[in-house]
């Protein structure tokens, strides 16, 4: 009988599954506890294991490559765990989320759910790697967020222009970025469940976006991708919010607010959604103070997205709408929205310097980074 299930995967193979399950939280069927480890930071397996028993557990290997350093590094610690500690049979308790079924046999996985090597991992919540999402909501609820998702395709695909809300949403974004210069933009979430949507868009975007030549390479004359941040409401308001409302730059705000409470408790979800809208009024009249340090100066744009109820169907649609959001303006921008060698540079130069940290040699290296291995060189 298996009570946790344990994802092992970073970036694309993480943000989303793991954003979701907390979403959709409230339709859990599975009654398994849904762990997920990115960090190769080993604090994060390590405290995840110790509430767990091999014979209980299911570790998810998820990765496209079956290459991740971060990756591969936690799925060996996580099977030495599991010989150590006495458990039987690799085959049922390790299952390989990946396109690259051969390295996932070598590792010693035998069940592989495979998906598309076309699939950057940013986009890949759809496929196999949402399979922990699956195991949490049961199939019946993953297809509705495929449905939910698909009906936000095909509005994209067929609306008119002036109502097509992934055009319109691009068509802004490039407006505040490019004619008011606005570098960036917060999220803010006033939902609890979609805490973890600001981390999701902020890889979405800014790794499909974050280029500074266009899909031919020339170096673009115009800014592109800003920069994404926010946390949920309230808890915003009592942090940064006071820079939103009276800081020297003008910060978009994205608010996204559900009108069903999936709680019964009085008076909380009224409260919560008082706040979201006070905060759009607030960003956008401001308060008159004759210039002093009272003064809001207003005319602080918001988008307020609001969502009926937050189902399986309701998150399918708001990830598919902001999916071809950043299409749209990729386009706009005529970048590759689909490749992301700054993410690539960064596992090469690791494996270098990883090799370095076990000798101490720094012969070729820039002296801020020779400087910092030899401080960290134990020999
Ligand atoms: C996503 C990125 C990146 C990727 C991770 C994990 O679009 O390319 O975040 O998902 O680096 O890669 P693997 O799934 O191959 O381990």
């Amino acid at each position: 009988h298996i009570t946790d299930v344990i994802n092992i995967g970073i970036g694309g193979s993480d943000l989303g599954p793991q954003m979701a399950v907390l979403a959709l939280a409230e339709f859990a069927t599975s009654g398994q506890r849904i762990h997920f480890v990115s960090n190769v930071d080993g604090q994060e397996l390590a405290g995840v294991l110790a509430h767990c028993r091999p014979e209980s557990t299911l570790f998810l290997i998820a990765s496209k490559t079956f290459t991740t350093t971060e990756t591969m590094t936690n799925a060996h610690s996580a099977k030495a765990w599991f010989e150590a500690q006495g458990g039987h049979d690799i085959g049922q308790h390790f299952a390989a989320l990946t396109t690259n079924v051969a390295a996932a046999n070598a590792f010693g996985i035998q069940t592989t759910f495979g998906f598309w090597d076309w699939v950057g991992g940013r986009y890949s919540l759809w496929s196999a790697i949402g399979l922990p999402l699956a195991i949490a909501i049961g199939s019946t609820g993953f297809r509705e967020l495929l449905a939910g998702a698909h009906a936000m395709d095909e509005h994209f695909r067929t609306a008119p222009l002036a109502q097509n809300l992934p055009v319109r949403l691009g068509l802004l974004d490039v407006w505040y970025r490019n004619f008011h210069g606005f570098d960036s933009r917060s999220i803010a979430p006033y939902s609890s469940p979609l805490r973890r949507l600001p981390a999701y868009l902020q890889q979405l975007e800014m790794e499909s976006n974050g280029k500074r030549v266009d899909a031919e390479g020339n170096t673009l004359p115009f800014d592109t991708a800003p920069v994404l941040w926010g946390e949920p409401g309230t808890n915003g308001q009592h942090a940064y919010f006071q820079m939103l409302h009276q800081g020297t730059r003008v910060v978009p705000v994205e608010f996204i607010a559900v009108k069903q409470a999936a709680n019964s408790l009085p008076g909380h979800h009224t409260k919560l959604l008082a706040n979201a809208l006070a905060q759009a009024q607030a960003l956008m009249n401001g308060k008159d103070d004759r210039g002093g340090h009272r003064h809001f100066p207003g005319n602080r744009p918001s988008t307020f997205l609001l969502l009926d109820e937050l189902t399986p169907a309701s998150l399918g649609a708001l990830i598919a709408l902001q999916e071809h959001r950043v299409f749209v303006s990729g386009s706009l921008w005529g970048i590759n929205s689909f490749d992301q060698w700054g993410v690539e540079l960064g596992k090469v130069l690791a494996k270098d310097l990883e090799a370095r940290l076990a000798t101490g040699d720094v012969t070729g290296l820039d002296g801020s980074s020779a400087g910092l291995l030899q401080k960290i060189y134990k020999k």
